[in-house]
């Protein structure tokens, strides 16, 4: 052996140690995968992956997803040993309360966590979304001479990551486009929990991969650095391709009893054998957490090489900003998530006499007119851009030879788009957007779950918003969809009641860089409300307003609703009047903006003196009880809907004025 190869042992046994020792402290975690990754790891972070330690947001690093989440003790040794601010104590704090090394990585909590992983398959897919958008950027910011925008993005994913649908969707789109900066390093250990691979997924990956347009390459040895390191060079020669190397690893290698079982997979190894291993391997049995001097100064070479790297670029960067000044500026915009000033100033101002218009109509006009101003606004639709009104009229595709247009197809492929839009927001420097009908936001869930645990700036726009979509029928009509949106924390959920309030729907959406938002949006035409006589707009940022009330006097009744009912709830209110019943009509796009409020103005909209309230929205009424309190009540849906025209359905469903008339002087006692 030489000194190197030595060396090389030394770091990936400390690797291997480290994931141990820590998962032994905790009593719980994943030492199987760390031991059988270690040595691809190790090539990769040492040898290839372009990073800086001392500024984890150098906006050109290469990327690494560790998709296999649950092997987290694999990253944190390596941004604890490659020198990033994660001390050795928090490694010995693994999945304790208040530390930084939590179950599985968090984006946000560690630095140098690129994304928040765990559900197997979304690190897959928001590696595409990294790739999609350093490619977007190059084509966008680069110029001759001047390459500000270069980098990879590389993962290790396992085999539960590519059992998953959505790795798959993602797959098939990175291949079609080609996204040949995308390098991921399969750990093939053909185990997961409930024992080998041999009993479910026997299918031949690479393949399968190979069919969706990727190179494959196959490494026999997972411990063979010399080959792993061959095969991420042929990688990134396959400049028009995705790449995956299947590398044939041994779950918790080097382990006497547990090696190659299950029982590595997610339990610490026990105490003698973590004893047993150390002496296999020929390291120290004592103390634990160990780290050689020799691989701790090795690794950390890692923090000069970063810091020059970013040097370089900085160097590059200035030498941009002088030529190209105004496309310096749009950069620092874009990657300070950021909007430029007068970015609003074509948003459409729509009056009555422009009605009546669906919501989506609506919004795809807003599209349309903030798109030039924001050029790293980029997003599309899961095969309905028509139907969602997502596609930005002035701009080309963006396919597979040319990344210069504005509109990404991403087929029909809800999943991975939400994961790859959260991936391209995770990259930085883009504004993403994606497209579908509201009904299908269920098959987006999990990474809508995600974005709002990441406080991701996604919008998630969601066409045919309620039943009233109409003959399509209960399989497209959403019932639950809206409560269930509501369910997610920190999402924002907006249902515009007019054009005027989908173009404050929007406002509010730009502006909250620190979320995702989801729109939804009617298929219906609406009239557009006229600001003249009703109230101003101004307040959906607000979440809840009162559109229409009971002059100067104390209401009788408050009708709370949104979106399309809104219009509902303001023809019963004229109705009741004619009855000598005073109804105020409160618009309520968004019940998490509204409870963002103070309680004064909580207060103003909904006044604890009045009582008598009705909730009139086509969903479940779930949730609803909070905002009509015990003495009120809801018109919602608490059944699927049917297949018949939207003005029959909504006659059938008790959704008139009439209905909404009698049951407020069922409330009132008359
Ligand atoms: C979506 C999702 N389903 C289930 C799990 C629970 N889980 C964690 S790891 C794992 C499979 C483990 O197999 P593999 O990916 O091969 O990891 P290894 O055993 O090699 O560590 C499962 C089912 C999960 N994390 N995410």
């Amino acid at each position: 052996m030489t000194y190197q190869d030595e060396l090389d042992q030394l770091c990936i046994n400390t690797l291997r140690t480290l994931a141990m020792d820590a998962v032994q402290k905790a009593n719980s975690g994943h030492p199987g995968m760390p031991m059988g990754a270690a040595p691809m790891a190790y090539v990769l972070w040492t040898r290839f992956l372009k990073h800086n330690p001392t500024n984890p947001h150098w906006p050109d690093r290469d990327r690494f997803v560790l998709s296999a989440g649950h092997g987290s003790m694999l990253l944190y040794s390596l941004l604890h040993l490659t020198g990033y601010d994660l001390p050795l104590e928090e490694l010995q704090n693994f999945r304790q309360w208040g530390s930084r090394t939590a179950g599985h990585p968090e984006y946000g909590l560690t630095p140098g966590v690129e994304t928040t992983t765990g559900p197997l398959g979304q690190g897959f897919a928001n590696g595409v979304g990294m790739a999609i958008a350093e490619r977007f950027l190059a084509e966008y910011f680069n110029r001759p001479g001047h390459t500000i925008v270069d980098h990879y993005t590389y993962a290790i994913v396992s085999d539960g990551d590519l059992m998953e649908g959505v790795a798959s969707e993602a797959a098939s789109l990175a291949g079609h486009l080609g996204l040949g900066k995308l390098i991921y390093l399969y750990d093939d250990n053909h185990i997961s929990i409930e024992g080998s691979t041999d009993l479910t997924f026997t299918e031949d990956v690479g393949r399968r991969f190979e069919a969706y347009g990727w190179h494959v390459q196959r490494v026999n040895d997972g411990n063979d650095l010399a080959a792993i390191a061959a095969a991420i060079e042929a990688a990134q020669a396959a400049k028009e391709q995705p790449s995956l190397i299947m590398i044939r690893t041994h779950i918790a290698y080097g382990s006497p009893g547990k090696q190659d079982t299950a029982a590595a997979h997610g339990a610490p190894l026990g105490e003698e054998e973590v004893r047993r291993t150390k002496e296999n391997l020929g390291w120290p049995t004592e103390p634990s957490f160990y780290i050689p001097d020799e691989a701790l100064t090795h690794f950390r070479e890692a923090v000069e090489q970063g810091r020059t790297w970013e040097a370089e670029w900085q160097a590059r960067f200035e030498s941009y900003a002088a030529e190209y000044p105004q496309l310096a500026d749009e950069w620092q915009t874009a990657t300070n998530r950021q909007l430029p000033i007068g970015w609003d100033a074509d948003l459409p101002d729509l009056v009555p006499a422009d009605g009546p218009l669906a919501t989506r109509q609506v919004s795809g006009q807003v599209l349309n007119a903030i798109a030039p101003y924001l050029p790293t606004l980029l997003g599309g639709s899961a095969d309905l851009a028509p139907s969602n009104n997502t596609l930005l009229k002035q701009y080309d595709d963006i396919t597979s030879d040319d990344f210069s247009g504005r509109n990404l197809h991403f087929g029909v492929r809800e999943h991975a788009m939400g994961s790859i839009a959260n991936g391209m927001a995770l990259h930085g420097g883009l504004i993403p957007y994606t497209g579908t009908f509201l009904v299908f936001s269920d098959y987006m869930r999990p990474p809508i779950r995600l974005a709002a645990m990441m406080g991701l700036p996604v919008i998630f726009i969601f066409t045919h918003d309620c039943v009233w979509l109409g003959e399509d029928g209960p399989t497209h009509q959403p019932i639950e969809q809206l409560a269930a949106l509501r369910a997610i924390p920190g999402l924002i959920v907006l249902r515009p009641a007019d054009a005027t309030e989908t173009i404050e729907a929007w406002r509010v959406a730009l502006t909250h860089r620190d979320g995702p938002v989801a729109l939804a949006l009617t298929r219906q035409k609406l009239p557009v409300l006229d600001r003249m006589e009703l109230a101003d707009v101004g307040e959906v940022a607000g979440g809840a307003y009162v559109l229409a009330d009971a002059e100067d006097e104390q209401p009788d009744i408050i009708l709370i609703a949104t979106g399309s009912e809104v219009h509902l709830a303001l023809e019963a209110r004229e109705q009741l009047a004619e009855q000598g019943v005073k109804a105020r009509v409160v618009s309520m796009p968004s019940w998490e903006l509204f409870d963002r409020q103070p309680p004064t103005y909580r207060d103003q909209v909904l006044p604890p003196t009045v009582t008598v309230r009705l909730a009139i929205e086509a969903g479940v009424p779930q949730g609803w009880r909070h905002y009509v309190g015990p003495t009120g009540e809801v018109i919602g849906l608490d059944r699927f809907g049917a297949s018949a025209p939207y003005k029959t359905l909504m006659e059938k469903f008790g959704f008139t004025a009439e209905n909404v008339v009698s049951r407020a002087l069922g409330l009132l006692g008359r």
